[in-house]
């Protein structure tokens, strides 16, 4: 079934007579001004420059100001009130709070809900003037690997109110909604959900079709909606509702458009089903909603009639790097529970971690951990630092992050053997709780493809700019020479900004390997997009390993960082951080020199159009092509 993503780009990418690219503009209008950041506007305000690290990827280049240092923007107050959380929030997850228990009766007791809100974990990142806790991205994220470590139900139950349900209006509420709805939610008072997906929308999330029409009087909106898997949508007193609104354009045409309220359980109207039997997340609750002409003022619409799409895209953007460190708080905990088995577990007269096999895997563990918790802080600095510009990390980090955690959990399992199976373990629940991480908040197919597309059309757009400063040289020159430049350095292999200067020298060696994939990488998407121009966008199979490859390739680049820091400050455990930093990237360039030959293998593509023409087979049959061996 064909996906409908970035049909946008369609209208964007537009393939010449000898397949040479135009792009009309950029894609990214909504972000357009954090990408052209201050530096850039100086002396290269002809065109559009990204702050994101992923993005210039695609270019070939490692922008290195964008991830070296590895961040630290805690100031020496934001570290004291972190620390002051951190222990009472661990001391009530081991001590009051009953996971398990809570997962076997499917739902979160009033005394933790209650205790929860006392905590103020209800609104860690909304302003103390809205009875909040102020807290940024960074502490925020150190906040909710705790929970992550402990119970992930109230992870989605904490999640699905303030990292998705009211961050609407966090990021986009006029001074009145804030004012009126902030304080109540902040304290658990009111509970929030998100409202976006319906029974024939899911990843195609533009093509909603619940419908908000203008009353006569233009005093509010009437809002018919069908909602489902809500996440606190059963126990929601606010919900953040999008649905089409018919919508002039400038030619005066109407069209519908994706239009973002804010709607009260308390408006007539709302009514929830059942909570949904689920395999994981079990006490969180999960519900649909049904809002059956509900009248919902005009000033509870969020950002305007007709901007909610961009609305639930930035609100998604926005959070999923919380995702990746409530995940490396889940990781921690089962990685201290495989280290508990295999150093005390004996067999064949040794000690099981003695064994190759266990080494290899507990030693896997560790690398997965130390990137993701390496990419959520580094996302989460990034964001803190102002950058408008990080949805393509942080959906690398969530991607990653959700595959991550259930390979460790997995491995965890494994490690324990029969007791890893056994529920009084506890690794049976988070297992079943990890698994929907693949899946909601963008699955991680969406997203793969959405990291891959919005790098191409960047790349596309620098392409572009060559093109029209090509009809205009004399004007254009500086963009010329720079371009000229970036195209040698790729071909004789330097690149611009030598990541050499920036790692410790222990790490030369990662470096050079990261250097090198970052160029290749360039070379793959400059030779795709010159091969196929728009119809890229049909090419799942090449777009798939694109994304892979980003995702490797970021990955490197954010242990480089780490673990330079590690070097340099003298960390304990700067040696060991080495280690795992040398061994992930010595492995993750193979698998990017893997991912991009096979983007320009002929073979690759035979193997692509078989696996289309098996998939299709099975559609047509309705069921498996070939018999059983037996004949019946
Ligand atoms: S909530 C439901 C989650 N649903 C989804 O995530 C839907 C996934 N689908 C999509 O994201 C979009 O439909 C895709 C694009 C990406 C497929 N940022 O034509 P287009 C702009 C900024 O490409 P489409 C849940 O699961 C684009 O530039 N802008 O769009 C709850 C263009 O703008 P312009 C973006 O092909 C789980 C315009 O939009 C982005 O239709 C509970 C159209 O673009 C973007 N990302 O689709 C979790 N994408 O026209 C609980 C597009 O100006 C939380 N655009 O050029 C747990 C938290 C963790 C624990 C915490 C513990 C406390």
């Amino acid at each position: 079934m064909p996906i409908s993503i970035n049909r946008n780009i369609l209208r964007l990418l537009r393939v010449g007579s000898n397949s040479t690219l135009a792009i009309t503009k950029p894609r990214h209008r909504f972000s357009a001004a954090a990408f052209v950041s201050a530096r850039h506007m100086s002396d290269d305000s002809h065109k559009m420059d990204s702050t994101s690290f992923a993005k210039n990827l695609f270019r070939g280049q490692v922008e290195v100001e964008h991830v070296f240092p590895f961040p630290n923007v805690l100031s020496e107050e934001q570290t004291e009130t972190l620390e002051a959380l951190v222990d009472p929030v661990e001391k009530f997850f081991t001590e009051v709070n009953d996971a398990t228990k809570n997962d076997e009766q499917c739902v979160i007791p009033d005394k933790i809900m209650n205790a929860l809100g006392e905590m103020g974990a209800f609104g860690l990142q909304v302003p103390q003037e809205f009875n909040g806790l102020g807290l940024n991205n960074t502490q925020y994220a150190r906040l909710v690997e705790i929970v992550g470590a402990h119970d992930l139900g109230i992870g989605i139950a904490l999640g699905a109110h303030q990292s998705i349900g009211f961050k609407g209006i966090l990021l986009f509420g006029t001074p009145e909604q804030k004012q009126k709805y902030l304080p109540t939610l902040a304290t658990g008072e009111k509970i929030a959900a998100f409202c976006l997906t319906e029974p024939s929308s899911g990843s195609d999330a533009g093509s909603i079709r619940s419908k908000a029409v203008l009353s006569p009087d233009g005093k509010h909106y009437i809002l018919n909606a069908n909602k489902i898997w809500i996440s606190n949508g059963g126990v929601a007193d606010l919900f953040t509702v999008f649905a089409q609104v018919p919508v002039k354009d400038k030619n005066g045409i109407e069209q519908n458009q994706v239009t973002a309220f804010i709607v009260e359980r308390a408006f007539t109207g709302v009514t929830s089903g059942p909570p949904e039997k689920k395999m994981g997340i079990n006490c969180s609750n999960t519900a649909e909603v049904f809002f059956d002409d509900v009248k919902v003022p005009v000033e509870n619409v969020i950002s305007g009639p007709g901007a909610g799409f961009k609305v639930a895209m930035n609100i998604l953007n926005n959070g999923r790097f919380g995702m990746a460190a409530a995940l490396s708080g889940t990781m921690r905990a089962a990685i201290k529970q495989a280290i508990e088995h295999a150093s005390q577990r004996e067999q064949f007269g040794q000690k099981i971690h003695e064994y190759g096999m266990i080494q290899e895997k507990l030693a896997r563990m560790a690398m997965l951990h130390y990137v993701t918790e390496s990419m959520a802080y580094m996302v989460s600095a990034n964001m803190d630092r102002g950058s408008k510009d990080f949805q393509i990390e942080a959906a690398i980090s969530k991607v990653f992050g959700s595959e991550a955690a259930w390979n460790v959990v997995d491995e965890a399992i494994q490690i324990c053997g029969g007791m890893g199976f056994m529920r009084s373990t506890g690794l049976e629940r988070v297992l079943r709780d990890l698994r929907i991480f693949r899946i909601f908040e963008g699955t991680n197919d969406i997203l793969r493809l959405f990291v891959a597309l919005t790098g191409i059309q960047y790349a596309g757009a620098s392409l572009k700019e060559v093109q029209t400063a090509l009809r205009h040289p004399a004007n254009n020159l500086g963009l010329l020479f720079e371009a000229g430049a970036k195209k040698i350095t790729r071909i004789v292999g330097i690149s611009q900004q030598s990541l050499a200067e920036h790692v410790h020298p222990e790490l030369l060696t990662a470096a050079s390997l990261t250097r090198i994939a970052a160029e290749d990488f360039g070379v793959s998407v400059e030779s795709l997009l010159i091969r196929y121009g728009k119809n890229i966008i049909g090419e799942q199979f090449l777009l798939h390993r694109l994304g892979n490859a980003a995702i490797d390739i970021y990955a490197m680049i954010v242990v480089l960082s780490r673990a330079t820091r590690a070097l340099n400050e003298n960390h304990p455990s700067a040696k060991y951080e080495e280690r795992m930093c040398n061994v992930w990237c010595s492995e993750a360039s193979d698998r990017v020199a893997a991912y991009l030959t096979s983007v320009r293998s002929s073979q690759q593509t035979g193997n692509f159009r078989r696996m289309a023409q098996i998939s299709s087979e099975l559609i047509k049959a309705g069921e498996l092509v070939h018999g059983h061996p037996l004949g019946f």
